[in-house]
């Protein structure tokens, strides 16, 4: 094989890269200052494949690297995706599982943001989390959970233990699972015949749309389209019934899966396919195009921070992200440019960020005295954040974006 091609984790097909971001640590693993030395890198590239258009990382990280005990991302720490999860849930109680007696199991459940509405309904739910710290958190809250990596083995457990499951939900984590015919042999052998299995990841259309290269990440094996989703469900007897646009984290997707022959597909799916063919979603051109602005967008980023470092503005970031190890660390932003990053996340500050080693402090230190300027490395929560951090352009504070491109608001 050719050093930049893989095989498809899906169908055996030949994966060619169209980016690689070079030598990248683990995104979500903030190390304090004596564990340095621990920090795990790997090859950050990104390809699709020829045969069936699913675009991957050519590299995987082994899952017990990145799902640990001490996950540091808890779900429940954006208000405005406590409402998200407690909407989703609401209006699956309402519609899916308003039936007798339904059970509802959800994937990466992570600190119980979705599954605690379910619970208060009285519904009977699992949730499956191989973080034990977040597993945890979500138990003492009262919800059952599982601390387990979601597979065909854990599914027939659950099968054999609870029976069949009218729902599985997961969001933003079966991008994370490169072994996704492990997940849907498990999602057969749990799911109800007329079950469906839901899930939502960030959207390769509004990836390229808007420019959000920083969505590629260890975590993120898998960006999805409708076709290549609806491809790899019709290898292992499923049908892509369903698509939703939402719009948090930059655009995502809902896709709503039911076994082949159950559900006759809504008039969405065979819209959504027709704009990614039309905007040429399955083209390499249009990836390789992409590939292009990412470098243009990072070169840019680094010249405009030297530039405000040399005049002398003092310049941090804000949100320790999981993204942001990716334009950090490819764009090589160091302490020197940005000395501090701050996020809100107690278990992140006083730690590093993954690779640049920039410190993280607290969001209350963002000032007074106030940065200059403040990098949005959590660009997906900019109304919530620019709300919180009112102070901050009040003193005549100004945030930085850099997707779609570099601008300063
Ligand atoms: O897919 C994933 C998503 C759901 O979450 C995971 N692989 C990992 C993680 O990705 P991320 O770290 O890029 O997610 P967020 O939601 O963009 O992270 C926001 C960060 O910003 C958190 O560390 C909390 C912080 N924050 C803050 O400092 N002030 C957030 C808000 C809302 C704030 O006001
Ligand atoms: N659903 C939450 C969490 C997303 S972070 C949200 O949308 O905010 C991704 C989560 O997936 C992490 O909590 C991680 O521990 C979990 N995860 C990773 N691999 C998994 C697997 N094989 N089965 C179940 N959960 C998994
Ligand atoms: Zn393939």
């Amino acid at each position: 094989m050719e050093p930049h091609e893989s095989t498809c984790r899906i169908c055996g097909g030949r994966v060619r890269e169209f980016f690689d971001f070079g030598r990248q640590p683990l995104s979500d693993f903030f190390p304090s200052p004596d564990q340095v030395d621990e920090e795990f890198f790997f090859r950050l590239a990104v390809g699709m494949c020829d045969a069936c258009t699913m675009v991957q990382l050519l590299e995987e990280v082994p899952r017990d690297r990145m799902f640990r005990h001490d996950y540091p991302y808890h779900s429940s720490g954006s208000q405005r995706m406590r409402e998200h999860f407690a909407d989703t849930a609401r209006s699956l109680l309402a519609g899916e599982l308003s039936g007798e007696d339904p059970f509802c199991v959800e994937i990466g459940s992570n600190d119980g943001v979705m599954l605690d509405v379910v619970r208060q309904a009285g519904v009977r739910h699992l949730g499956v989390e191989p973080s034990g710290g977040v597993a945890e958190l979500s138990r003492a809250k009262g919800i059952q959970v599982r601390t387990a990596f979601f597979e065909e083995a854990t599914a027939r457990e659950i099968a054999d233990e609870h029976g069949p499951a009218d729902v599985i939900y997961a969001a933003n984590t079966i991008c994370h699972i490169p072994y996704l015919d492990s997940v849907f042999r498990g999602v057969d052998a749990l799911l109800a015949k007329n079950g469906v299995f839901v899930f939502e990841d960030p959207y390769l259309g509004d990836i390229v749309a808007r420019n959000t290269f920083d969505q590629i990440y260890d975590e993120h094996f898998y960006l999805f389209t409708a076709r290549s989703v609806q491809t790899a469900a019709r290898r292992f007897g499923f049908e892509l019934v369903d698509v939703e646009r939402l719009p948090v984290h930059g655009g995502e997707v809902r896709y709503t899966i039911a076994r082949s022959g159950a559900r006759r597909p809504t008039a969405r799916v065979g819209e959504l396919l027709a704009e990614e063919a039309l905007g040429g979603l399955g083209d390499r051109g249009t990836l390789e195009k992409f590939g292009i602005r990412i470098r243009r967008v990072c070169d840019d980023l680094i010249a405009r921070l030297r530039e405000l470092h040399d005049r002398g503005f003092y310049v941090v970031g804000y949100g320790a992200t999981a993204k942001s190890a990716t334009v950090i660390n490819y764009a090589r932003i160091g302490p020197e440019l940005m000395p501090f990053v701050h996020d809100t996340t107690p278990a992140k500050v006083g730690c590093l960020l993954p690779g640049s080693h920039i410190p993280i402090r607290s969001a209350d230190e963002l000032g007074p005295p106030y940065p200059d300027y403040a990098v949005l490395f959590a660009w997906n929560h900019f109304e919530e954040i620019r709300v919180r951090e009112k102070e901050f352009t009040d003193r005549g504070g100004r945030w930085i974006l850099y997707v779609p491109e570099f601008r300063v608001v």
